[in-house]
């Protein structure tokens, strides 16, 4: 899975993927900082099964700490878009091509509104929505441009050489294929015009894969205001955030400054003094207020409640919920809500699919067909000829 942060220049963008993954992609307070694609690994938290089974895990594909496990996902940071970026302006045709394989997208807006829609310093009435809307369209331009290059290059071929032509864009084929229903094409990509695939841009810009906005920079005054101004326009999607802050506590953990510990962050600040103590106690103040720095949140918001995934743990060892190396609950795999077994067999292994016989519900002991649902936290055994 791959979460996309896009957004105007000089938002936060490269800090809240520092913030996320722990990288160190070059960040600054001017626009176009990034032009190459950042590319690391961050995690999705869900509260492991090992204390509701009794046994202590041993992950593999993941981590845990604190009873919490932490679930890979691959984030990619991309250069900032302006407008006409969908026309190739400051390059944007290929930062959009660079993000369109994401799964989902986080566009990183700066609340405070300090920052304008070319990431320069914004005059005092700027509207903090404007480039979260720039940034929409620009998405929607492009990809209405994708689309009648990919007719172009498919025309005449059957319509599900069209639909896998389209994967390359981020979308299911589950998602093109309402798409195409919705928008009433014919079966014959022969007969589709540029006005159809039109309609199909708009309404895969719109339902295809979710959009949240990271409402940034909420440890400025001014961001309360832009903040509300944000989830007014885009109400339910956008989640408050402070990248800065988030790697500012990353880095204090790191040299032993704050404690993460099983009850919260425990701050070290007696023997300190001068500018490291102000920065920790502001820290500190602002998590009094906040709680969280809303980092992990608008990740986890994305996977687990706009892109609606489970969490499930696939065992060799039904009895010991275990791999055949001894591993307990070793691997924590995100799936679609409403997967079936067999769905599982596949996210582990084409053979186990083709194979698969039936499943067994660790927790339960019973027997499970492959086209029963699972639920999130499900310990499953899969049974193949395989
Ligand atoms: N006050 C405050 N500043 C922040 C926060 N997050 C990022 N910044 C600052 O915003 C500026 C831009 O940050 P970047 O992460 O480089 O922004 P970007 O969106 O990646 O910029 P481009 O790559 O140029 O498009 C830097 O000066 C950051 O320190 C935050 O939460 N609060
Ligand atoms: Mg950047």
């Amino acid at each position: 899975m791959i979460i996309g942060l896009l957004g105007a220049p000089n938002k936060g963008k490269s800090t809240l993927f520092n913030a996320l993954t722990g990288s160190s992609a070059l960040i600054a307070n001017y626009p176009f900082t990034t032009i190459d694609p950042n590319k690391a690994v961050a995690y999705v938290t869900s509260p492991c099964v090992d204390k509701e089974l009794n046994v202590k895990c041993t992950p593999r594909n993941s981590k845990c700490e604190f009873g919490i496990r932490k679930i890979p996902v691959n984030i990619i940071d991309v250069a900032g878009l302006v407008e006409d970026a969908s026309e190739g302006k400051g390059m944007g045709n290929e930062f959009l091509g660079d993000v369109s394989v994401a799964d989902a997208l986080i566009i990183v807006a700066d609340a405070s509104g300090k920052t304008n829609s070319d990431g320069n310093p914004a005059d005092s009435d700027y509207d903090v929505c404007q480039d979260v809307l720039m940034v929409k369209s620009e998405l929607t331009k492009w990809l209405k441009k994708s689309l009648i290059k990919n007719l172009k290059k498919n025309r005449g071929k059957p319509l599900s050489e069209f639909v896998l032509g389209l994967k390359s864009l981020g979308y299911s084929e589950k998602k093109i294929e309402e798409g195409i229903s919705y928008c009433k094409l014919s079966n014959k990509t022969l007969e589709w015009t540029e006005d159809d695939l039109n309609k199909l841009g708009d309404w895969l810009s719109e339902f295809g894969k979710p959009i949240v906005i990271a409402a940034n920079k909420m440890d400025l005054e001014s961001s309360k205001t832009g903040y509300k101004i944000l989830n007014e326009k885009f109400a339910g999607a956008v989640y408050p955030i402070c990248a800065d802050m988030q790697l500012a506590i990353n880095k204090g953990i790191e040299k032993g400054f704050i404690k993460n510990t099983e009850n919260g962050l425990q701050f070290e600040t007696n023997n300190l003094n001068g500018p490291i103590k102000a920065a920790l106690e502001k820290i500190e103040t602002y998590l009094k207020e906040h709680k969280t720095t809303g980092v992990q949140e608008i990740l986890n918001g994305i996977v687990f409640n706009s892109l609606r995934k489970i969490v499930v743990y696939p065992v060799e060892d039904e009895t010991h919920f275990s791999d055949h190396f001894s591993h307990i609950l070793p691997d924590a795999i995100l799936l679609d809500e409403n997967s079936t077994p067999l769905n599982l067999s596949g996210a582990i292994h084409t053979d186990l699919e083709k194979g698969f016989l039936y499943a067994i519900d660790a927790k339960t002991k019973k027997k499970l067909g492959k086209n029963e649902q699972l639920q999130t936290g499900s310990v499953i055994k899969i049974v193949s000829t395989r």
